[in-house]
């Protein structure tokens, strides 16, 4: 007989600091990178930048009403390191934690788990002036200091930390994720250097959270790869790009070293990592307990020969199908390229939910830990429409697949902790602004206007709120 979603499964959302917070320089608070990109971004392509986002700062408590009337038992947000610490030194605003006292609070008085991220993308300014940021191994001992004075300040409220969000993504558009000096940026070494710097940073974190009793695991963007024809380069090809996108990462996580194939490929092509001795034995002894997974899309791979040029992912900055810039490609080891089975969203991601239960049931096997979804989500052009509603059915219908996909890995043994998906209310894009929108709850506002940030109930806030109250049983 077909199991029931358990009784204590997490349902929730997610969103991360920088995107819905603003108060981006408010009440101590230090700037970090991504108020210095974004406001780039904004000059260069009209987004709009971090300084207001949702203003999540400020209507946070009416945000946590809306999140127990659709039901939530969990939400999974991220802790600013430059609210607890503006210059990234040791020298705490006392403003910024009270924050997070009080959206913790507010959250368990609603009956709803909180999930914070230690780091989600958004380095002290600071320490990017003072010695480069990730670039530099300097930065382990800086975030050692942040993530042990939150941890231990929340110890009686938190238990499960995720550490580092999409270690993967950040190599792969290090310049968007990461505030990289212009003179670095043809070193791509650095890419794989500073995801090092990151590994340790991560084991640390869990070390830390296991000394305060919690579980920890990392949020990894997590797409796994088909080869695009049964013809066996094909599907080494294939083999090569999961090794070096996904199982370079979870080695680390879940064994403690690094995949050897992919490093070999690395070291080959003079893109390795300078690893230090004691590194790996770090690793080893702080393994993570859970797989926070951030599934949007499956990627497609086919062989690549030797002579090809290197290239790194592509975007797609317009939301208009097709107008993805390139596709990364690893000569002699594979190349990315669209899969011509599955549809795609406006922005070329493809749409893929039995590309999720694969990555259930694979990883399960593999590492044997148990997941929970913390993001997953359709960014779409939204409209609100002249009587105040957004019929997003095309979100319903993607949360419907997903959510159908994990109960079929559970339905043969896969073990899932929650599932949130991205984003709890609409917030500023990583890529797009809020062109591209992704909540269960509609922010009144545009790239160019803040307007008030009202907030709107959409059809999948409603769709959710009776999936959840089901639980998950009540899908149509
Ligand atoms: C993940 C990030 C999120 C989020 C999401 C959607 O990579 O962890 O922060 O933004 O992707 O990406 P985008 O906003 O670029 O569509």
């Amino acid at each position: 007989m077909k199991k029931e979603f358990p009784k204590d499964f997490l349902w929730g959302a997610a969103t991360s600091a920088y995107q819905v917070e603003g108060a981006a320089e408010l009440d101590g608070k230090g700037l970090s990178q991504q108020d210095v990109i974004n406001r780039e971004r904004h000059e260069k392509f009209g987004f709009a930048d971090a300084s207001i986002a949702s203003d999540h700062y400020h209507k946070y408590k009416e945000d946590i009403a809306l999140f127990k009337e659709m039901g939530f038992t969990s939400y999974r947000f991220s802790i600013a390191w430059t609210r607890i610490f503006p210059n990234g030194d040791d020298v705490v605003n006392e403003e910024g934690v009270q924050f997070y006292r009080n959206l913790i609070k507010e959250l368990k008085d609603n009956g709803i788990e909180p999930i914070p991220t230690l780091y989600h993308y958004d380095l002290p300014w600071a320490l990017v002036e003072k010695y480069g940021g990730w670039l530099s191994r300097e930065v382990v001992k800086d975030f050692e200091v942040f993530a042990k004075y939150v941890i231990n300040e929340f110890k009686d409220d938190i238990k499960y930390w995720i550490t580092i969000n999409e270690q993967s993504i950040i190599v792969q558009y290090w310049t968007q994720k990461c505030y990289i000096l212009p003179e670095y940026q043809d070193n791509n070494q650095l890419r794989y250097q500073i995801n090092h710097h990151m590994n340790l940073c991560q084991a640390i974190a869990v070390k830390y959270a296991h000394e305060a009793g919690a579980l920890a695991g990392p949020a990894l963007g997590y797409a796994p790869v088909y080869a695009r024809t049964c013809k066996p380069e094909d599907q080494l090809a294939a083999l090569n790009a999961n090794d070096l996108r996904n199982t370079y990462y979870l080695d680390v996580y879940f064994r403690g070293y690094y995949n050897v194939a992919a490093l070999t490929y690395l070291q080959q092509a003079n893109l390795a990592p300078v690893i230090e001795e004691g590194d790996e034995a770090l690793f080893a002894a702080n393994l993570s307990d859970f797989f926070a997974i951030n599934y949007y899309d499956s990627q497609c791979a086919h062989a690549c020969p030797e002579g090809a040029e290197r290239a790194w992912s592509g975007y797609n900055l317009s939301g208009k199908k097709g107008d993805m810039s390139g596709f990364e490609t690893h000569p002699g080891f594979y190349q990315m390229c669209p899969n011509p089975e599955l549809r795609t969203t406006d922005w070329d991601w493809a749409i893929d939910p039995i590309g999720l239960e694969y990555v259930y049931r694979d990883l399960y096997t593999r590492y044997r830990v148990p997941f929970m979804i913390t993001e997953n989500g359709l960014g779409a052009h939204d409209e609100l429409t002249a009587d105040g509603k957004i019929h997003d059915d095309y979100r319903i219908d993607y949360l419907r697949e997903h959510i159908q996909a994990t109960k079929r890995a559970m339905d043969l043994g896969v073990e899932v902790l929650g599932y949130m998906p991205w984003s709890a209310i609409d917030l500023l894009s990583t890529s797009n602004g809020y062109k591209k929108r992704y909540g269960l709850v509609y922010v009144d506002r545009t790239d160019e206007d803040p307007k008030e940030c009202q907030r709107i109930r959409k059809d999948s806030f409603y769709w959710y709120q009776k999936a959840i109250a089901s639980n998950g049983t009540d899908l149509d």
